[in-house]
């Protein structure tokens, strides 16, 4: 591990700065410098004793991190060292959902022989698709994360369909650019107008906010936030288009509008790199901001004002966030927005084109790590955002195929994530499945569990991360030992292999070896040599093939406006082929007047960090951000409970007034442990199960409710 000593205060011992990078699930993938205050020794003679850690602070040299994470990553002191850690194997003894005084301490052995009975017990009596192992990305590092594939795989149990997070808006970006990659980060700084599109970094990936920062100052770059709500990235914008959520293809298709009407379009750019097309031609002159401004809820000004600034500015960069499309239309309104520089030519210039993620960037070759060797297409895949009706035995998922009698959960909370929540708890709670979670708490999930074991930290054991905000991979090892019996997720997994009776070369190898392997498999050189350095290696593209100057990546190299859906996914019937609003979304009605967006809470990632008092103490209760008016409709004031429903089931929280939204338009930031709020269920009991076009994912933002007085 190389340790940089740096000259601590002169009253102070030594500082040591170890190297690390934060596993969360989160564009940034910061690379750290983390103060070791303590190492701990894994063999003391009286017991292992664990390290301990001081601050967190992002790596100075790192050329993205740049020296600056999240506020709640530099507190991790308070969650590496918190009282509520799971330090040993659970066993529940007694009813679920109660909490830490239901279960009893086990030994690992136990623990593990228990696991691997129950599950053998459930495959024999229903066959291995019975067997859903349920992971996501409490950690990124690719050993931890995706090793539970490997095991998956072989043992033929059945697949997961991770719908949760990307899924809409990769279907979108396809579409049109046709691969998961764009314009580097770094190049905001070069841009004279930064489009924050259906994002907030300021909360969710900080660093973006660095570079905007960069060209604000050396050039007086513009920042415009198209949001539903006024957030913090939004307070800091020139201009803020807060038009209703799931609007932004006609707020895009009205943008391009007026690009033609005005003579803003780069016809030769059109002409050379794109399919643009008489349809298109007439399609968008038919889309003018006086049809966009009553959908979007945004005035002909507003949307004329973008579109001339826009238009007139060469160096456009739009970082696209994952928040519009997390709608049923979402994949559609990804597509529409990621047509606008293709419009300018702002993908050809220097500062100029969009970044969505840069997950193709890294070429990873996964055999190892997730046993694809092993994959076998013809076992079933059961959808993730689709946790409750899954786990509630709805047959539209289940098909011909067994019911999912037992579960074996890393690295999520479903409990808390997952759409429908009533769904997913009732699934949880039933008496016929067996339930094992592996966590660092105990989670609303982990506390339904019949055996529960602990986890490493990301600082307690070896990875490797690739980032979708920047270009770098990083190779990190362990810093300090880890406390109790935590045991890491790649320990767990070969631990269950072997009891299993599976054999893979990667349940032989240490996670050191599997990273190795990796890197060289991918073309990536050595990880152990890169270790001895600064950890990090640049996989970015050539400037040429980020502004896709030399075609766009599909046949024929042209930015598609007019989108072949029907190769994306199967479920595209009804999707505009061109920019559009489709309105496939969860409409107002009489009966559901508002419309609900379930942002993140800027102190919490997903449902992590809930446990940390500083993050707690910031974001103080479940809140619903209500317009003034709406409030005083309702008969109602700032602070008072309200109650906010829809088919789903209802929940209670505390309203703010908020002149930040269209008054039809409500915000929690989430997402907070339902048990925080006074009935015991949070926002996505109100969230669908719904798979968003063409090819699923989750449709977190698009919810339309009621609300009423709720004291
Ligand atoms: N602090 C914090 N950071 C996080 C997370 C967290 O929970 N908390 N989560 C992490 C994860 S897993 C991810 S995937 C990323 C996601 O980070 P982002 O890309 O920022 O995406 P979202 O979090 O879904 O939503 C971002 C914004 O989209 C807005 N939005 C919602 N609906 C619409 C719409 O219809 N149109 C438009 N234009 N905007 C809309 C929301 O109001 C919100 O402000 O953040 C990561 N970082
Ligand atoms: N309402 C609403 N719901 C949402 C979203 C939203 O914007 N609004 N966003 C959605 C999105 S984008 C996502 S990606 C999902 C994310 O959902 P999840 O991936 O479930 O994210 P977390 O809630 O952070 O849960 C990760 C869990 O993994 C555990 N963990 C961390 N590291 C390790 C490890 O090394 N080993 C093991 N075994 N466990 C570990 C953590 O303690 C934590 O409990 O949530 C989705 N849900
Ligand atoms: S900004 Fe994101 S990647 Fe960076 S430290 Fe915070 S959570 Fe981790
Ligand atoms: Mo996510």
């Amino acid at each position: 591990m190389p340790l940089d000593a740096s000259p601590a205060s002169p009253s102070a011992r030594p500082n040591i700065w170890a190297r690390s990078t934060c596993p969360h699930d989160c564009p940034s993938t910061c690379a750290l410098q983390v103060e070791v205050l303590e190492p701990g020794d894994a063999h003391a003679p009286g017991g292992p004793a664990p390290g301990r850690i001081g601050k967190v602070r992002g790596h100075p040299e790192h050329p993205y991190t740049a020296g600056v994470i999240c506020a709640k990553v530099a507190r991790y002191a308070e969650r590496i060292h918190h009282p509520d850690r799971l330090l040993n194997p659970l066993k529940r003894v007694g009813a679920k959902g109660v909490g830490r005084e239901a279960f009893r301490e086990i030994s690992w052995d136990e623990a593990l022989d228990e696991v691997a009975h129950r599950l053998a017990e459930a495959e024999a009596r229903y066959g291995s698709e019975t067997v859903w192992p349920y992971f996501y990305a409490g950690t990124m590092g690719h050993v931890q994360r995706d090793g539970i594939e490997r095991l998956r795989h072989a043992k033929r149990w059945s697949r997961q369909w991770s719908t949760i997070c990307t899924t809409l808006a990769e279907s979108g970006w396809l579409a049109g650019v046709g691969a998961k990659s764009g314009v580097d980060a770094r190049e905001i700084e070069k841009s004279d107008l930064v489009v924050v599109w259906g994002g907030n970094p300021v909360s969710t990936q900080v660093n973006v906010m660095t570079w905007i920062a960069k060209a604000r100052k050396a050039r007086g770059a513009k920042l415009v936030v198209v949001d539903p709500y006024r957030t913090g990235t939004a307070e800091q914008a020139d201009i803020h288009l807060c038009l209703k959520p799931g609007t932004d293809a006609a707020l895009a298709a009205a943008v391009i509008h007026v690009l033609l009407r005005e003579g803003l379009a780069d016809r030769d750019y059109l002409a050379r790199m794109t399919d643009w097309d008489a349809g298109a031609e007439a399609h968008f002159l038919a889309r003018p901001p006086e049809w966009a401004a009553p959908i979007t809820g945004l005035t002909v000004e507003a949307i004329e004002g973008f579109a001339r600034l826009y238009g007139s500015t060469k160096k456009s960069f739009i970082r696209v966030g994952y928040g519009f499309s997390r709608s049923r239309n979402g994949a559609a309104s990804v597509h529409a927005v990621s047509g606008l520089p293709a419009v300018t030519g702002a993908w050809a210039v220097e500062g100029g084109g969009a970044l969505w993620g840069n997950g193709a960037i890294y070429h990873l070759d996964k055999t190892l790590i997730e046993g694809l060797d092993l994959l076998d297409r013809s076992v079933r895949k059961l959808d993730q955002s689709r946790f409750g009706p899954v786990m509630t035995g709805d047959p539209g998922d289940l098909g011909d195929g067994p019911p999912v009698t037992a579960l074996f959960v890393q690295n999520t909370n479903p409990a808390n994530v997952c759409p429908e929540t009533k769904k997913c708890l009732a699934g949880l709670a039933r008496d016929d499945l067996f339930t094992c979670v592996h966590e660092q708490f105990l989670t609303e999930t982990a506390a339904m569990a019949d055996i529960v074991l602990p986890a490493t930290m990301f600082l307690e054991h070896d990875d490797f991360y690739t980032a979708s905000g920047h270009t770098w991979l990083q190779v990190t090892q362990k810093v300090v030992e880890a406390p109790g019996e935590c045991r890491s997720n790649h320990e767990v997994i070969c631990a269950l292999a072997k009891r299993l009776g599976v054999a893979h070369p990667g349940f032989e190898m240490t996670a050191l070896e599997l990273i190795e392997a990796t890197w060289q498999a991918s073309g990536h050189g050595s990880a152990l040599d890169l270790l001895e350095g600064d950890g990090w290696l640049d996989c970015s593209d050539s400037p040429d093939r980020q502004h896709f100057r030399e075609g766009f990546a599909h046949p024929g190299g042209r930015y598609r406006f007019t989108a072949d859906w029907a190769a994306i996914g199967q479920a595209h019937a009804g999707m505009p082929p061109r920019a559009d609003y489709w309105t496939a979304i969860d409409l107002q009605d009489e009966k559901h007047p508002f419309r609900l967006v379930a942002a993140p809470a800027r102190s919490y990632l997903n449902s992590t960090f809930t446990e940390t008092p500083g993050s707690r103490k910031r974001e103080q209760r479940p809140t619903l951000l209500i317009h003034p008016g709406a409030l005083d409709d309702l008969g109602a004031a700032d602070g008072d409970l309200m109650r906010v429903g829809n088919a789903r089931g209802s929940i209670r929280l505390h309203a703010r007034a908020f002149d930040g939204v269209q008054p039809d338009v409500v915000v929690i930031e989430s997402i907070w442990p339902n048990k925080a709020f006074p009935d015991g269920l949070g926002v996505n009991t109100l969230t669908s199960a719904d798979a968003g076009a063409p090819r699923g994912g989750a449709v977190f933002h698009d919810t339309a409710v009621w609300i009423e007085r709720g004291a």
